[in-house]
């Protein structure tokens, strides 16, 4: 309310003003443009920091804050809330030598940062780890303290602090480069490592990140082997995480991965994992998005997916760089997420970890990365 009456008293003051065109931010904490929209156009306030021009002549409430999604799919009936949102974080996956040396080759994320972000209101972290140094030499070797240990220091501490911990395996579908094809194998390592923590009710199992270029019924495969073998290791309580084929890109979920709906899990725990990015190539490697409305447009296809099977889904991963068509982009994507969390749970931008030099475009690292000094506000205004 109170939120209300100072867009109402802006408005009033920079009537003036030129107008905002098309999707243009025209309001929010430390904005001083103009807050007219173009005709057919009206500012719809989204939170205290972001008021964007979207379609429409009026809107049915100052103080809403979820904007009525486009998407062609039945109607929404979300609660208006995520249950997650958090980050990732990167660095025990690291390089390429196996098992490498922590502190050279790769890094366990910081607890002390993890522990900022969990003040703030995030609630999930997605803490990605090499398969290769779980278990050394073969997916079936019995798991490497040396660097479970350290790893499970995080993922404890993380659900010790009441949030979800996301046990990554972020292996692309590969050991050692080479694609995994014995699921067998690959059930026993899940059957493993879900012993570890199979009383822990906040960790979440991951089984894949990313799988790409192979064959989607060996995808099926692996992940119902996961999802069996963590099963049977008395890990019933927790969520599990699937992954797909073509690096599990929302934007082609519907046409790659259909198969995926007749994964079957007894807990029926089990939510689709999804990463988008919102650069030309959908890589995460650019730092631009290549609209306003990217984000919308390359998830509501996904969206209509999982409503349509019945099913539940999870951003695994999406960021935008530091600009103004990004925060519209990002800011409308998770619009989109939180006005469809009937099947939408949540979401995590990649990335936190220790290790990102701060000026990476990403950087979730408190509290100097740049994404997290540009994004931090906007993205814990949808944590729960
Ligand atoms: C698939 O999803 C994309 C991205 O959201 C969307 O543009 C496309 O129309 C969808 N295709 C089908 C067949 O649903
Ligand atoms: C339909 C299908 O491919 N099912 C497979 C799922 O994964 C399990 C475990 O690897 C296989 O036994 C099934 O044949
Ligand atoms: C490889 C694969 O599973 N492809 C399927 C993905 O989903 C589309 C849309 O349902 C199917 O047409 C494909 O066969
Ligand atoms: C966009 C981005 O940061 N992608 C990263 C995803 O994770 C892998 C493995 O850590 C990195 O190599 C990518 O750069």
């Amino acid at each position: 309310m109170k939120t209300f009456a100072f867009s109402a008293l802006l408005l009033v003051a920079v009537e003036a003003q030129s107008t905002v065109s098309a999707w243009g931010q025209c309001g929010g904490e430390s904005y001083s443009g103009s807050t007219q929209c173009v005709a057919g156009y009206t500012c719809i306030y989204e939170n205290p920091w972001y008021s964007q021009c979207q379609p429409g002549s009026s809107p049915t409430s100052a103080t809403s804050t979820v904007s009525t999604p486009t998407s062609s799919s039945s109607a929404p009936s979300g609660t208006g809330k995520l249950e997650w949102v958090g980050v990732n974080e990167s660095g025990a996956e690291w390089g390429t030598a196996y098992p490498g040396t922590e502190g050279v080759d790769y890094f366990f994320p910081s607890t002390t940062t993890i522990g900022t972000l969990v003040n703030e209101g995030y609630n999930i972290f997605r803490v990605p780890f090499a398969m290769e140094r779980m278990a050394v030499g073969s997916i079936t070797a019995s798991l490497n303290s040396a660097y479970l240990t350290p790893y499970s220091n995080v993922i404890n501490f993380i659900t010790s602090k009441g949030a979800y911990a996301i046990v990554d395996a972020h292996n692309y579908g590969r050991y050692n480069g080479q694609i995994i094809t014995d699921t067998a194998g690959f059930q026993t390592f899940w059957n493993n490592l879900a012993k570890v923590y199979s009383s822990n009710s906040k960790v979440i199992f991951d089984i894949n990140n990313e799988f790409n270029t192979m064959d989607e019924s060996l995808v099926f495969e692996l992940n119902q082997s996961g999802i069996d073998g963590i099963r049977a290791a008395g890990a019933t309580s927790q969520y599990i995480f699937a992954e797909g084929n073509s690096w599990t890109g929302a934007s082609t979920w519907n046409v790659t991965n259909d198969s995926l709906k007749t994964l079957s899990d007894s807990s029926n725990k089990l939510v689709y994992e999804m990463h988008q990015y919102l650069d030309s190539d959908s890589s995460g490697t650019g730092s631009d998005c290549v609209s306003n409305t990217v984000g919308v447009d390359r998830v509501e296809g996904a969206t209509a997916w999982l409503r349509a099977n019945g099913k539940k889904g999870m951003l695994g991963e999406f960021a935008g760089g530091n600009n103004n068509v990004c925060l519209a982009a990002v800011t409308g994507l998770l619009n989109h997420l939180q006005a469809n969390s009937d099947v939408w749970l949540g979401a995590s931008w990649w990335a936190a970890g220790p290790d990102w030099p701060a000026g990476t475009w990403a950087s979730f690292e408190p509290p100097s990365g740049i994404s997290y000094q540009y994004y931090d506000t906007l993205l814990k205004s949808y944590a729960p």
